[in-house]
């Protein structure tokens, strides 16, 4: 194992990947932006380094001052967290030319999965269900791309290879709008990708976003840890996940989380690993991969007992992977809320001093988070203040929980998103469970107030 690790990352996850180093014995080297200095895990830290000032390029982006910081503490391995560097194959790259441990997968294998057309090629060969569209990039020629379109059927997707989570996408309804659809997102690809390759699918109206967790080891180990329902999102933001995913049946998680363990064996996956799906009329699509860890990894980690960081960092330092699939059960519900420094509406970042904060407890109750009493939340980043995560043995359990848990909560000082997630957790439609991605746009648009 490894004695030391730099924690290339901010917030509650920062705090998290902390918590899995002290349980494993391992130092971890926290870095910081001049903005994150009075952030928990800083003031719990036995070493920390300021890598620069609050804007992310000049600090949790900037490859060389990270890389230096792992240098001058002597640390062994780099854990990047979510967002920031975490999915950047260059970045990869450099930390291991450097001589560190990248805490997650090779290098060759971020890259595969941050070009869409690219990733969806390896799942198709490795026998992961796909949404149905084209062959790969779409040609330059209108005859063959209307000639696509036709045989995949309208409504059709067009997606940038550069693209995922949401960004660079359009939706063509009819073949007169095809092509300057096609131009249009290509160019805008370009620019904002440096790649205007795009691909095409079949545009599924109403399905719910479900993703199965996976963890793989250098020893040609693979496991799932079922799945997550993340269909209760807000412009491609997550707002609230669960696990398991409502009414689907058992089965069928079993019969594609195999196809994802597969898959990672054959391209030689290593670390944790997210397959996302779009779930409609009883059917799994793949459409993308995530190579890192992600922020609702708390629901999966609560109903099979596993943690995900601690084992994330065992296999990055080549241990196998302590269970086999047939020990991983999933045992009851968790539901997750995040929670947010913003208009619970409106969704106005709302960054300030916290000057009051009571956190919920009790059984089956989880909180993850980096501020406290007296915080101040800098309103560089992201809004997600920390995660509100509860457990039960049902759905009705973990759902009366959470709506304890959200009673109990007290924030003051600045806006949160708690208001909203109160509304939600009484909810018929979400109470009944199986709503879909675009569920939660719509309420909000009914809401009144
Ligand atoms: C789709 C789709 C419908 N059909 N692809 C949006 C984020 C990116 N990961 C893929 N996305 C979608 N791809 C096909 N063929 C609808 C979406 C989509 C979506 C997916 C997951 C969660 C929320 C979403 C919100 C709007 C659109």
């Amino acid at each position: 194992m490894f004695k030391k690790i730099l924690v290339a990352n901010r917030g509650e996850i920062a705090l998290r990947i902390q918590r899995a180093c002290r349980e494993l014995g391992v130092k971890a080297v926290m870095v910081y932006s001049e903005a994150d200095k009075e952030a928990k895990y800083v003031k719990l830290a036995e070493e920390a380094v300021c890598i620069g000032p609050a804007a992310s390029p000049l600090s949790y982006l900037n490859m060389p001052a990270i890389i230096s910081a792992a240098e001058v503490t002597d640390a062994e391995a780099i854990h990047p967290g979510y967002g920031f560097l975490s999915e950047n194959a260059d970045f990869a790259e450099r930390v291991e030319k450097s001589g560190f441990q990248f805490i997650g997968p090779s290098p060759d294998s971020i890259r595969i999965m941050g070009d869409k057309v690219s990733a969806k090629q390896s799942m198709i060969r490795a026998g992961v269900p796909c949404v149905p569209g084209s062959e790969g990039e779409l040609p330059d020629d209108p005859v063959q791309i209307r000639r696509i379109a036709k045989s995949v059927g309208y409504p059709v997707i067009i997606k940038a290879a550069g693209g995922g989570g949401g960004r660079g996408m359009r939706v063509v309804h009819t073949e007169a709008a095809l092509i300057n659809a096609v131009q249009m997102t290509k160019a805008e690809a370009g620019a904002a990708f440096g790649n205007p390759a795009v691909y095409m699918e079949k545009f599924l109206q109403n399905p719910r976003h479900i993703e199965i967790q996976i963890l793989a080891d250098k020893h040609k180990n693979a496991v799932y840890l079922g799945e997550r329902d993340c269909s209760m999102q807000r412009r491609h933001q997550k707002v609230i996940e669960e696990a398991p995913a409502p009414g689907v049946p058992r089965k069928l998680i079993e019969k594609i989380g195999e196809r994802c363990v597969a898959a990672c064996k054959k391209i030689n996956y290593r670390g944790a690993g997210t397959f996302e799906f779009l779930y409609e009329n009883g059917e799994f699509y793949f459409i993308e991969m995530n190579t890192r860890v992600q922020v609702e990894h708390p629901v999966t980690e609560w109903v099979t007992g596993i943690d995900i960081v601690k084992t994330q960092i065992m296999v990055a330092a080549g241990e196998k992977l302590p269970f086999t699939q047939r020990q991983i059960q999933i045992r009851g519900h968790a539901i997750e809320c995040r929670v947010n420094a913003e208009d619970p509406f409106k969704f106005t970042p709302s960054p300030g001093r916290i000057t009051s904060w009571h956190m919920p407890g009790g059984p089956g109750v989880r909180v993850d988070s980096h501020a406290y009493n007296n915080y101040f939340v800098p309103p560089n980043y992201d809004s997600m203040i920390g995660k509100l995560i509860v457990h039960g043995d049902t759905r009705e359990q973990a759902l009366a929980r959470m709506q304890t848990a959200l009673a109990e909560t007290v924030i003051e000082g600045i806006n949160t998103n708690i208001p909203l997630h109160r509304e939600l957790m009484v909810d018929a439609k979400f109470m009944q469970g199986g709503t879909n991605i675009h569920y939660l746009e719509h309420w909000l648009s009914q809401h009144k107030r």
